[in-house]
């Protein structure tokens, strides 16, 4: 059916188009309009959630003008697009962002003020759009802002999960998970019913012959439907406006139903639709580890096809041959999660629009990206065959195919090896057999990239070792992660933006962060360095105001806020700072008051979930609240310990955090290869004299449990605060950029990690002497019922210490001296914090964003006017 309006029609409509609001007086306008017209509601009956309503409502018309604009030239010019496949986006709040992307924040502050309310109470109604568990989910989030304020013609693909990641509550100091319903009402996203795609599963592959042609024709099974739901993304100071399209699941009204529904199997009707429904409905809570669900796989495949069939019916508008689909799509693939696209295109090629198998296959080689995010084997995704084939046939048979046709190159570039036939094949011949994921995302794409320098360089060598030799280094690369500075400094700390902006000629920074170099020319002004110390001090008041508000316990702003937030996991290591925190109250407590008075304050504060079937990452969380139980309240040391565990950690809690730290926590497990760092990091001196130990050329790492980049250690550093860290992931860059002095580096390096853990296996293991005693105090009952911890402690002492808590604690605890003694002399530390800022430019997802686009998708920007 045609929708558009003749030519003679048309010049009605552009003589009423819509121009949003630019001044207070506009704003107050559409906010009484939706309060009074949208929710149906007065003056009378008008609280913070409705403000919030009718705020964001106004808000959301100014962008979906511009959004509208954006795809009708992204249309009309026909230019390539990219495509971002994540099955996680944590994107946090909408309404403060969109206020200051579309630079209208002050103005809705005035008018909020004027209709009765204050704006950060407004803001604070918004539910977390949490679809996502941490860094890889936040990540394609930020990546969508620095998308759309450069620019780009971009679209994110995701799933419209019904529960985002769960809420968190601590009960009696134990994590107690509730659903996270934040669907109730969302004025971001806009459903398209017209939007459909129906999605087959199971069922049979049958050959027929058309033509003289034999295709493969898959049949039978059940549908689902896939309904999309935009959600409109703001660049900054543009009027570029891209979609983050999500697919929700429902049952597929068709035929088979109906029938069902009239011959009054009424139940079994209701119990499909609800099977439907059950793909879109949860977020899996996993971080950095695939369990291997069916309906995991179903969630995959759903959204996969649904995203693909939209690109393909998209590309054909345009009747473009096929061969120029890698000119007008790149499709990434955030880590391996939507490997299953590679085969669904193929499929689509082949079965559906008859093209040759090769042709077809140069044509999904050159569209796809892949994004590895980790080396984690507990990580790496595998399918069981059986699985794939029972729900995706002919999936399974298009993946045996690219494996036969890859092995067959693979043979005849190796012919005198026939090991590695065994190591690269995409099908493990394990029992069961599986499919692996990565692989099959090598051989599908035309480049892989890792998010860190030292990451991107471990892949290269050790996992993916074999596939370098085999198609030439150039198809890897790297693009090292960054964060967006509008959410991470401008929107969580407006004071020190504006501070920044006052030195670094206006907030030009936002969009160029090099240009925060400009700060060091000013470190030595007194006057500057006491309004940011200022700054930083009110938003360590905030905090405290909020963990009194949360916890009822009262810390000292003036204390040094020691911070680890992130998803709680063995190899992050919140246990190695736990334990250090409980050294430090048995030192405390044994000095004399007299002693203790020349100590310095802390405050340790702990956030982050727990996977709700990570055990030992729960006992983690129970072990931090029971130290606080007893520290807190303990008198000889008052205020000079705290021990905080905030509940529920999330994006928009994030934005508080950070810019209140003094110091934060990266110590995950270091593990990276000698080699590496001697090549890659000779600026780290050998003052941090840890690397002046071993030195050999060791075998490449395979189980090391280094993770891969890190991205909050940038949020951190760009809001002002020091990071205490391991030489691992994206900490190794940060100290290149903002040097060593200026980063408290500690423990092993990555290439001691493996004799280490090899000489707990097999020597004795002998433990750090002050650890043993914080042990011997845990099993004293002194932080409550011991039995809760021994497993913690077994970890350590009997099975192994796989992460290196012993080895790493003794350099841990020198460090956290070294730290202590910095911060006294305030202004020194302060003069370090400017200085790191000054040379964060580098960290921005801006810099990611052009490095995929020039070196990954070859796509340009485009401009588009403003109204
Ligand atoms: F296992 N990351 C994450 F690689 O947050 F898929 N969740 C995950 O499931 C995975 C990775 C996966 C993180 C990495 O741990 C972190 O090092 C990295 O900075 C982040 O992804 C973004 O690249």
């Amino acid at each position: 059916v045609e929708a558009s309006i003749p030519e003679p029609q048309r010049e009605a409509w552009q003589r009423n188009q819509i121009t949003g609001f630019t001044d207070k007086d506009g704003f107050e306008k559409e906010v009484v309009r939706h309060v009074e017209t949208t929710l149906a509601r007065s003056m009378f009956n008008c609280d913070e959630i409705a403000a919030y309503s009718a705020t964001s409502l106004a808000f959301r018309d100014r962008l979906v003008t511009h959004w509208n604009k954006t795809q009708q030239r992204q249309t009309y010019r026909d230019t390539k697009r990219v495509y971002y496949l994540s099955l996680e986006f944590l994107m946090g709040r909408a309404l403060d962002n969109a206020m200051l992307n579309v630079g209208l924040k002050d103005i809705a502050k005035d008018g909020l003020s004027d209709l009765g309310f204050r704006i950060e109470d407004v803001i604070k109604q918004e539910h977390d759009a949490a679809l996502g568990n941490g860094g890889l989910g936040r990540l394609a989030a930020c990546f969508l802002d620095s998308l759309a304020t450069l620019n780009f013609p971009a679209w994110g693909y995701g799933l419209r999960y019904r529960y985002g990641i769960f809420k968190q509550e601590i009960i009696d100091g134990y994590q107690v998970e509730v659903p996270d319903y934040w669907l109730d009402f969302n004025p971001w996203e806009f459903p398209r019913h017209d939007v459909t795609v129906d999605i087959q599963f199971f069922g049979q592959v049958n050959k027929k012959t058309a033509d003289g042609k034999t295709v493969s024709v898959w049949e039978g099974g059940e549908i689902v439907q896939a309904v999309a739901y935009d959600v409109p993304i703001p660049g900054y100071d543009t009027p570029t406006t891209n979609n983050l399209r999500l697919w929700s699941s429902k049952a597929s009204g068709g035929e088979f139903d109906f029938q069902k529904f009239n011959s009054g199997d009424y139940e079994s009707s209701v119990a499909d639709q609800q099977r439907a429904e059950t793909i879109s409905a949860v977020l899996y809570p996993n971080d950095n580890l695939e369990r291997g669900k069916e309906l995991r796989l179903k969630q995959q495949y759903f959204w996969v096809a649904a995203s693909l069939y939209d690109i393909v019916r998209r590309f054909k508008k345009a009747k473009r041959p096929w061969r120029e689909f890698p000119d007008q799509v790149a499709i990434q693939l955030n880590d391996t999660h939507p490997t299953l696209a590679i085969v669904e295109l193929q499929r689509i090629l082949v079965d559906i629009e008859g093209l040759e198998w090769d042709v077809a296959w140069e044509i999904v080689t050159s569209t796809f990206g892949y994004t590895n995010h980790t080396v984690l084997p507990e990580a790496l995704e595998k399918w069981p065959v059986g699985l794939v084939q029972h729900l995706l046939p002919r999936h399974l048979q298009i993946i045996y195919d690219i494996n036969l046709y890859f092995l067959q190159t693979v043979e005849k570039a190796f012919p005198n090896d026939r090991d590695i036939l065994r190591r690269v094949s995409i099908i493990e011949e394990s029992q069961p057999k599986m499919v692996r994921m990565a692989f099959l995302a090598i051989v599908g794409s035309h480049k892989v990239n890792g998010v860190a320098e030292l990451h991107s360089d471990l892949i290269q060598t050790t996992i993916f070792k074999d596939f370098v030799a085999i198609y030439g280094p150039d198809k890897f690369t790297n693009v090292t992660n960054g964060i967006t500075p509008r959410r991470w400094l401008h929107q969580a700390n407006p004071r020190l933006s504006e501070l920044i902006a006052s030195k670094c000629g206006g907030y030009e920074f936002l969009k160029d962060l090099t240009l925060l170099s400009q700060l060091k020319q000013h470190v030595d002004d007194k006057q500057f360095r006491k309004e940011w110390a200022e700054i930083k001090y009110a938003n360590k008041v905030r905090l405290a105001k909020h963990i009194k508000d949360t916890t009822g316990v009262v810390v000292n702003p003036a204390a040094l806020f020691d911070v680890q937030v992130k998803r709680i996991h063995e190899y992050k290591r919140q246990q190695l700072n736990i334990f250090g925190v409980i050294h430090r109250y048995l030192t405390l407590k044994a000095m004399t008051p007299e002693e203790r008075k020349t100590q310095m304050p802390r405050v340790s504060i702990f956030g982050g979930k727990a996977a709700p079937g990570y055990w030992m990452a729960k006992q983690i969380i129970h072990l931090i609240n029971s130290v606080g139980a007893v520290v807190n309240k303990d008198d000889d040391v008052g205020d000079l310990l705290k021990v905080i565990f905030l509940e529920d950690y999330n994006v928009s809690k994030a934005e508080m955090i950070c810019p209140a730290s003094d110091i934060s926590e990266h110590i995950s497990t270091a593990g990276t290869e000698y080699v590496y760092l001697q090549l890659s990091i000779p600026f780290i001196s050998t003052s941090y004299s840890f690397v002046e130990n071993g030195g050999h050329d060791g075998e490449a790492v395979t189980d090391n449990s280094q993770r891969a980049s890190g991205t909050s250690n940038m949020k951190f550093v760009l809001n002002g605060g020091l990071i205490i860290g391991t030489l691992d992931g994206a900490n190794i860059e940060i100290t290149r950029e903002i040097g060593e002095s200026n980063i408290f580096l500690f423990g092993n390096l990555s290439e001691d990690v493996e004799d280490l853990r090899h000489s707990h296996t097999y020597g004795a293991h002998t433990i750090d002497p002050d650890l043993d005693k914080v042990f011997d105090e845990i099993e004293k009952g002194t932080f409550g019922t011991p039995h809760d911890f021994s497993a913690m402690i077994a970890a350590v002492r009997q099975h192994g210490d796989y992460y290196l808590v012993s080895d790493d604690f003794h350099s841990y605890i020198e460090t956290h001296h070294l730290v202590d003694k910095a911060y006294r002399n305030q202004d020194e530390w302060i003069a370090k914090c400017i200085r790191s800022v000054a040379c964060m430019g580098f960290f921005t997802s801006d810099r990611c964003i052009n490095e995929y686009a020039e070196e990954i998708w070859n796509v340009e920007p485009l401009v588009v006017e403003r109204n």
